[in-house]
C-alpha cells in the first residue's frame, strides 16, 4: 500500500539513458504502486500532442501499460509540458489533474503541485507564465505550423537558460511565505513538488505545529521518487 511521486523527468530524444530508466521504472517499480503521480516536467518540452516525435507514443504505450496492470497514473502540468493535452491523455490512459490538488492518503492530507507557484521571488517567471497559460496565448500557439512551434520553443529555452545564468539560487527557490500560504490555505501538513531540482525534505512552521514540505529530485543520472505509505513519507533515490 504505496503511492509513488516523481517529477522533473525532462525526457527528451537527446537523453536516451534517462528514456530507458524511466521505462524501466515504469516495467519493474511503479507496478508495485496503488497509483502514480507525475508532478510535471515529465518532458523537456511539449509542443503540442500532434508532435510525431517517436518517443511520445513510446512514453504513452508505457503508461498505458501500467495502467492496464491496475495502476492509475496522475498528471499536474509542469513549465515545460503545461500543453500536454487530451490526446496524449486518452493514448496513455493519464489523467490530467489541476495544478494545484489535496490528496486524502493512509490518513494523511497531502499537497501536490509541480511546485513554479511557489517560486514567487521570480517575478520575471512569474509575468510569463502568466502568458504563456492564457488559453487564448495556447489557442494561437498551438494553431501556428509545428516548424514554427519548435523554432518558438528553443528560444524559449535559449531565453530562460540565458536568464537564469544571472538569477540567484534564492530568487529560484520557492518562497517560504508562498509555502506557508498553500499549506494552510488547502488545510494541510503535507506537500510535496518538484521544478526547484533540490531533493529534500523541509519542515514548515505553521500555526501551532510543524508541517513538511518533500522536495522531489530531477532525473539526471538516476531516478528520484517520494513514496508515501502508511509508515510515512520517503524520498528515495534509484538507479537508471
Ligand atoms: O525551464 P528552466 O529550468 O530553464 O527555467 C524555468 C523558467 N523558464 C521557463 C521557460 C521554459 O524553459 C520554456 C519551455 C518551453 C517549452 C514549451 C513551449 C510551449 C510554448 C507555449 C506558448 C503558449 O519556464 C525560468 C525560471 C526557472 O524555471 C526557475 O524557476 O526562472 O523562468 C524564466 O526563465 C523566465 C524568464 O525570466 C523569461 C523568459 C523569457 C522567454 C522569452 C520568450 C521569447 C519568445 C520568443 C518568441 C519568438
Ligand atoms: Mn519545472
Amino acid at each position: 500500500m504505496t503511492t509513488f511521486f516523481i517529477a522533473d523527468i525532462h525526457l527528451c530524444a537527446q537523453e536516451p539513458a534517462i528514456t530507458a530508466g524511466f521505462l524501466r521504472f515504469l516495467r519493474e517499480d511503479a507496478p508495485q504502486a496503488d497509483a502514480l503521480y507525475i508532478l510535471g516536467d515529465l518532458f523537456e518540452a511539449w509542443i503540442g500532442d500532434d508532435d510525431p516525435q517517436p518517443l511520445h507514443a513510446e512514453i504513452a504505450a508505457a503508461l498505458n501499460a501500467l495502467h492496464q496492470q491496475g495502476v492509475p497514473c496522475f498528471f499536474i502540468h509542469g513549465n515545460r509540458d503545461f500543453l500536454v493535452g487530451r490526446r496524449f491523455a486518452r493514448d496513455s490512459l493519464m489523467q490530467i489533474l489541476p495544478d494545484t490538488k489535496v490528496l486524502e492518503l493512509y490518513g494523511r492530507r497531502v499537497l501536490i503541485l509541480h511546485g513554479d507557484t511557489l517560486c514567487t521571488d521570480d517575478t520575471g517567471y512569474q509575468n510569463f507564465r502568466k502568458k504563456v497559460r492564457n488559453p487564448l496565448i495556447q489557442k494561437i500557439f498551438l494553431a501556428l505550423p509545428l516548424k514554427w512551434r519548435l523554432a518558438i520553443a528553443a528560444r524559449m529555452r535559449a531565453d530562460s537558460k540565458a536568464s537564469n545564468s544571472g538569477k540567484s539560487l534564492e530568487i529560484m527557490d520557492v518562497n517560504p511565505q508562498a509555502v506557508i500560504n498553500a499549506m494552510q490555505e488547502n488545510g494541510v501538513e503535507w506537500m510535496i513538488h518538484g521544478h526547484t531540482h533540490r531533493p529534500a525534505m523541509h519542515d514548515v512552521p505553521l500555526k501551532g505545529k510543524t508541517g513538511h514540505r518533500a522536495v522531489l529530485g530531477a532525473w539526471h543520472t538516476e531516478g528520484s521518487m517520494i513514496t508515501v505509505s502508511a509508515d510515512g513519507v520517503e524520498l528515495v533515490t534509484f538507479p537508471f
